[in-house]
């Protein structure tokens, strides 16, 4: 893809919000930087397959019970005969985004610019297809993925890292994690950002995962990642934690607004980088995704690209969606 501006010319913008992509990918653009995965990134996948070892990074639904956020519902699985040779089923209560999931563009507005591309608030509603899921579905995505193994990373180079905190990743980060990997991001890559915070709380007890729920390490809130991920041009990112993102969030988040007011119930969105990386750069995320038998095999061998495909439901208007993901190495 030619003519793709950089972040510094994203930010000098006066077209569109300072930072958007907006039209970037063309004026009725569904996919954001899911564009950036293109045939050549399906093919530069299909070639690094080597042993055919394939991973399901999905956690099964309900793994995550009581819901992370706090207004997710528990999915109730039903099944029913027509006749003594005959199943059938179906789920009650099923929130999209409450396991290994998928944020499309419908997830967050942003507080002064509001939706991805100027897709009016209207627009995003039930049963229209504006910024829906089904666009990601309909790409069906297959590309090359580099996981980021933080904690190795950190651990290599005696950076104190306790994933029981919101520790924040910043650009250095990313960019001294891949090296020690001695692994390049290029275009249209999917980054796995692999923290260890999943298989951290899904081993904790009852009472200990209800006091660190809302706690995980992720990327920091700043400018300088958002440059990062623009600028590499990737086509999506996932993470083995709830946002992607550091939550809470990093005081020194660059997108706090004076005036937000903290939320009556659910997550607290103020200064979640979610608002540009959603709205304005149009950059989907991947959260709680099953990374740790992935990152073992990397760290066995010390290969950290592989090929990924993602095939969120076809649900027209989703917000978010299952990943259905796989990595094949
Ligand atoms: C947060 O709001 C923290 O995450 P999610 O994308 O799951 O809503």
């Amino acid at each position: 893809m030619k003519n793709i501006p950089s972040y510094a010319d994203l930010l000098r913008r006066q077209d569109a919000p300072p930072g958007s992509s907006w039209h970037v990918y063309g004026d009725n653009d569904q996919l954001g930087m899911l564009n950036n995965v293109t045939p050549a990134a399906a093919r530069r996948a299909a070639s690094l397959v080597r042993t055919g070892e394939t991973f399901d990074l999905d956690y099964p639904v309900n793994r995550f019970v009581p819901s992370l956020s706090g207004t997710r519902g528990t999915a109730v699985h039903h099944i029913f005969a027509n006749n003594a040779h005959h199943r059938d089923d179906w789920l009650d209560s099923f929130f999209l985004q409450s396991s290994s999931q998928i944020d499309g563009l419908r997830h967050f507005r942003h507080p002064v610019h509001g939706f991805y591309g100027g897709v009016v608030d209207q627009e995003v509603a039930e049963g229209t297809p504006h910024l829906g899921i089904q666009a990601a579905s309909e790409r069906a995505v297959v590309s090359r993925a580099v996981l980021v193994d933080l904690p190795a990373y950190f651990a290599a180079a005696g950076v104190e890292y306790d994933v029981a905190t919101n520790h924040a990743v910043s650009a250095d980060d990313l960019d001294n994690a891949t090296r020690h990997q001695e692994v390049a991001v290029e275009p249209g890559d999917i980054l796995l950002l692999y923290t260890g915070w999943a298989e951290h709380y899904l081993s904790l007890s009852e009472q200990e995962r209800e006091r660190s729920r809302g706690t995980c390490p992720g990327l920091m809130q700043s400018h300088a990642v958002l440059e990062w991920l623009w600028d590499h041009r990737i086509g999506l990112i996932a993470a083995d934690n709830i946002s992607v993102e550091a939550y809470p969030v990093h005081p020194d988040s660059a997108f706090f607004l004076p005036e937000e007011q903290p939320p009556v119930t659910g997550a607290d969105h103020r200064g979640l980088m979610h608002r540009p990386l959603l709205a304005l750069l149009g950059l989907m995320l991947g959260e709680l995704w099953r990374l740790e038998p992935l990152a073992r095999a990397c760290r066995v061998d010390g290969v950290y690209e592989l090929m990924v495909s993602v095939k969120p439901l076809n649900l027209v208007g989703g917000v978010g969606s299952p990943a259905n993901a796989i990595a094949v190495r």
